[in-house]
């Protein structure tokens, strides 16, 4: 096992990582920007680096910083969280030459899956169900239009280096699909420097369900079921839950089993997630994350599973020791993402936290790095924590989230709280009738309710 881990992360993720080392007897080495000194997980830690300015790439994108601060402090592991250096397979061969663990997949793995090309070709070679379209890139607008005949429009048109739904365009008709490729290949240089593209069939108000993974690297790895984050802004998710409320457990044994096998055969290593778009019955892959995700608790809840502790030991060469019939699912799981951000403008809300009181009780879990007196800098994203909800039943986790988001105080900042209260109380929601699109919706149409 590690003898000490450096978390290069910052905010609620690197407390979480923080205390599956402790629990694991791991030393750790927090690093943060001159930002984040006064950090809660600068405070736990057992030493601290400062790595650099508050700009990200001159702090928790500085991988000499990083390297550095591993020699200085003698870590033999490091634990990315997630964004910044999570997914960077570079980074993680750069480690390897250093001889340091990185907790997370190899780097062959992480390489595919960052083309989404490549990705999604993996994932139909290994049986995983995938959305009709090109198989591969589109180089010509002739077989983009073959390729757009044959699978039916609307089309849409996605950049191979894409995620997060920036440089995709959407064709209704034949005539739309040219000026849609051009437009997505621009977009897509100018954001990612590399302008390869692929076509699927649009799938109009499909679900976002995605299945967790977690393999040891050797053949052997499980499903720990889905989640499904269909509630996002402007692809962020928003609130996420497990199970779907429109999956059956048989539905879920069988994508669950399609992608466990899938990893056994690559050799996954560590966790992941596979994304799917969920319509009318069917699965289709679309993307998979090699990092533990925002909304990993929800999954640990339902589950009973440390995520981040599995996470840590099959990095270190340790067998899985759980199979798949020891996964059971119990009751329903919610997270919602509470963000420094007005409830309704959603301008991000930095600053001082004047009072803080978290909710508590049977089933309430939250995760966060903030505490009262607080500053919440302005430089990195706007999470100011997530309260995560557990209930035998869905309506009885709905009826704690309303009680637990009654509790919630913080003061001093905008949060997304009021957002959330009003949700909790909304018909769709209670009945888990909602697609991709529901939220955003739901927002331009009812911009006095969100207040709550
Ligand atoms: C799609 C889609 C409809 N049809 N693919 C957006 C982000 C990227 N990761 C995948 N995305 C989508 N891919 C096909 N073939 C609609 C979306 C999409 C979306 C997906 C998940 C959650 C929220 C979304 C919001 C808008 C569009």
């Amino acid at each position: 096992m590690f003898k000490k881990i450096l978390i290069a992360n910052r905010g609620e993720i690197a407390l979480r990582i923080l205390r599956a080392c402790k629990e694991l007897g791991i030393a750790t080495v927090a690093v943060h920007s001159t930002a984040d000194a006064d950090a809660m997980h600068v405070r736990l830690a057992d030493e601290s680096v400062c790595i650099g300015p508050p700009p990200a790439r001159e702090s928790y994108l500085n991988v000499p910083s990083l390297l550095a601060a591993c020699e200085i402090t003698g870590a033999d592991a490091v634990h990315p969280g997630y964004g910044f250096l999570a997914e960077n397979a570079r980074f993680a061969e750069i480690l390897k030459d250093h001889n340091i663990h990185f907790i997370g997949p190899k780097a062959e793995h992480i390489r595919i899956m960052g083309d989404k090309i490549e990705a999604k070709k993996t994932a139909q070679r290994l049986g995983i169900p995938v959305v009709p379209g090109s198989d591969g890139g589109i180089t010509s607008d002739e077989e983009a239009q073959r390729v757009a005949a044959e699978i039916g429009f609307p089309v849409l048109v996605k950049a191979a280096a894409g995620g997060g739904g920036r440089g995709m365009k959407v064709a209704m008709t034949a005539d739309d699909l040219s000026q849609a490729l051009s437009t997505a290949r621009s977009e897509a240089k100018a954001a990612f420097g590399d302008d390869a593209v692929y076509l699927e069939k649009y799938l109009a108000k499909p679900r976002h369900i995605e299945v967790q993974v977690l393999g040891d690297g050797r053949g052997h790895a499980i499903h720990l079921g889905e989640r499904d984050c269909s509630l996002q802004r402007r692809h962020q998710k928003v609130w996420e839950e497990a199970p779907s409320p429109v999956i059956t457990p048989a539905q879920r044994a069988e994508i669950g089993e399609t992608v466990a096998k899938a990893m056994r055969d690559m050799n996954y290593l560590g966790v992941g997630t596979v994304e799917f778009l969920y319509e009318d019955g069917n699965f289709y892959f679309i993307e998979m994350n090699t990092r533990i995700q925002v909304e990993h608790p929800v999954t640990e809840m339902v589950t009973g599973i440390d995520l981040i502790n599995e996470q840590i030991r099959v990095a270190a060469g340790e067998p899985l020791n759980l199979r798949q019939e020891d996964v059971v699912f119990e009751g329903h799981a919610i997270e919602c993402r509470v963000n420094a951000e007005h409830p309704t403008t959603f301008r991000p809300s930095p600053g001082r936290i004047t009072h803080y009181h978290v909710p508590g009780g049977l089933g309430i879990r939250v995760d966060s790095n903030a505490y009262q007196g607080y500053s919440i800098p302005p430089h990195y994203d706007s999470l100011v924590g997530k309260l995560i909800v557990h209930g035998k039943t869905r309506d009885e986790c709905l009826m704690r989230l309303r009680r637990a988001l009654d509790e919630f105080v913080v003061d001093g900042i905008d949060t997304t709280l009021p957002l959330f209260r009003t949700l909790v109380r909304t018909k769709a929601i209670a009945e888990g009738q909602y697609d991709i699109h529901w939220l955003e919706h739901f927002l331009a149409e009812h911009p006095e309710k969100k207040a709550g």
